[in-house]
């Protein structure tokens, strides 16, 4: 008989109306047509185009597709979802390339900005004519940004930045920096040009995952910056962490991408694969794998769906969307693993997508709050009491 894709398995589509299929579909074509092709090239040299991504990515309308005005193309949670999901289907640096565009950098301007920083920065931002870039993470602060030692201190009407910022995605191509920084009033953002006088970025290199993403430090030597260089309305670690709640929410559908591909390549491996005598795919280890992980998949995309409208409704509480980060990241990963094995050797080399995903997953998993954060905020959630510390 003919065999079935996952999303007829699960009737996915069932579940979205004609819009959102239809964005769905410009992006998996865009992202087929136009990063595919490269993507192998791009990981193995550990060198992506980002200005050139990032302005075609602004002409398809994805970057900070959620947001309204300025630009911006004020779509629903769902249909920013399903766009990431498109785009990590192909390479988790790309999602993370639109995830740290749209949601964390321009996210936290168009939600804490005067309306100056909005107009100045957002237009271009979303047309991909200016890239952003996010700095919550220090070398000694990660899963802990309450810790930080960046610090804004005042100098006159101006505020005087020092500290350094660790594993920036975008900073040393970006235009712009939000930056978080101590001051005497707790925690605040800055937006920062990057060609302020004090600032730089080196980028990271020797990265054995998300090599299609520029990954950087920031430093920050006594960086000048007027007084409106704040960000007015965000005050205190529920600013980041307002962002973050974005970014993860993107990486919920993102990740069940990435285990799509991986699962489709390994479907499509075993069909053709010949071992002893007859095709990879009829041997009923073959078959366990592929159901179990389809099973995955099919729940993945399930619990982003359902995560979908709840935010589209504005009622996504920030440990649901723990819940889905946790569940979705961890079960792509495993499926990437399992589906290494079906395809055996070739399962290593980047002729086939899957290495490739699974690699990107360690960072995906590490990011955005670490699996051990959502599970002890799920925990927290559930008994009341706070584990971190
Ligand atoms: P805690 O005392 O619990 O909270 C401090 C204040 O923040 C509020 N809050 C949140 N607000 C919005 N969304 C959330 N998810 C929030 N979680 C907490 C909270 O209500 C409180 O507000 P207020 O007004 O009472 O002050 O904070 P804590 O210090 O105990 O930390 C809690 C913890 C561990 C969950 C938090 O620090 C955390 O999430 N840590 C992980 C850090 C993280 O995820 N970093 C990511 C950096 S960006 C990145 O990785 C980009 S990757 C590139 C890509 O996306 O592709
Ligand atoms: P740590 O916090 O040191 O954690 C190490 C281990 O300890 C983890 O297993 C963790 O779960 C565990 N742990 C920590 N606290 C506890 C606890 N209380 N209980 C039990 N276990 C605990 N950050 C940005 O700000 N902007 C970016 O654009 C950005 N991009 C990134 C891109 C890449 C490719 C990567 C890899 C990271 C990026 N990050 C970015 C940083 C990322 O958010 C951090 O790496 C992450 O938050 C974890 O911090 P850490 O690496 O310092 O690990």
């Amino acid at each position: 008989s003919d065999p079935q894709s996952l999303t007829q398995l699960f009737a996915l589509d069932s579940l979205l109306d004609t819009e959102e299929i239809a964005i769905r579909d410009t992006v998996r074509r865009f992202s087929d047509e136009k990063i595919r092709p490269h993507i192998g090239e791009w990981f193995e040299a550990a060198a992506l185009p980002v200005r050139e991504l990032a302005e075609g990515l602004g002409e398809l309308g994805v970057l900070g597709m959620h947001l309204e005005g300025y630009g911006c193309a004020g779509m629903s949670a769902t249909a920013y979802g399903l766009a990431c999901l498109e785009l990590e289907a192909v390479d988790s640096g790309i999602r993370s390339l639109v995830s740290v565009q749209g949601s964390l950098a321009m996210y936290a301007i168009h939600h804490y900005g005067s309306e100056d920083q909005k107009q100045e920065w957002l237009p271009r931002m979303a047309a991909g004519k200016a890239i952003g870039c996010f700095g919550l993470t220090e070398p000694d602060f990660g899963s802990n940004p309450a810790g930080m030692r960046t610090n804004a201190k005042r100098d006159g009407d101006d505020w005087i930045l020092n500290g350094t910022k660790m594993w920036i995605t975008n900073g040393s191509v970006a235009d712009v920096a939000v930056v978080w920084a101590r001051t005497d009033d707790g925690i605040r953002g800055f937006v920062v040009p990057t060609d302020t006088p004090g600032f730089s970025a080196p980028e990271i290199k020797h990265k054995m995952s998300l090599r299609a993403s520029v990954t950087s430090e920031l430093v920050l030597e006594d960086v000048r910056l007027p007084e409106s260089a704040m960000l007015p309305e965000a005050k205190g670690l529920s600013g980041p962490l307002g962002c973050l709640n974005e970014a993860r929410f993107g990486i919920i559908f993102g990740a069940i991408g990435a285990a799509r591909d991986c699962l489709e390549s390994a479907i499509s491996y075993a069909q053709d694969r010949q071992v002893f005598d007859k095709s990879l795919a009829a041997y009923q280890i073959t078959q366990v794998k592929i159901a179990d992980m389809a099973l995955e998949v099919g729940k993945g995309h399930l619990l982003a769906y359902h995560l979908g409208r709840l935010k589209d409704r504005g009622v996504a509480r920030p440990e649901q969307v723990s819940t889905g980060k946790l569940n979705n990241v961890r079960e792509a990963i495993a499926i990437a693993r399992e589906c290494r094995t079906i395809l055996g050797a070739n399962g290593i080399t980047l002729e086939y997508p899957v290495i490739r995903h699974a690699n990107n997953l360690e960072s995906v998993l590490t990011y955005e709050g670490t699996s051990e954060v959502h599970q002890l905020v799920i925990g927290k959630a559930l008994t009341g009491e706070a584990a971190f510390r």
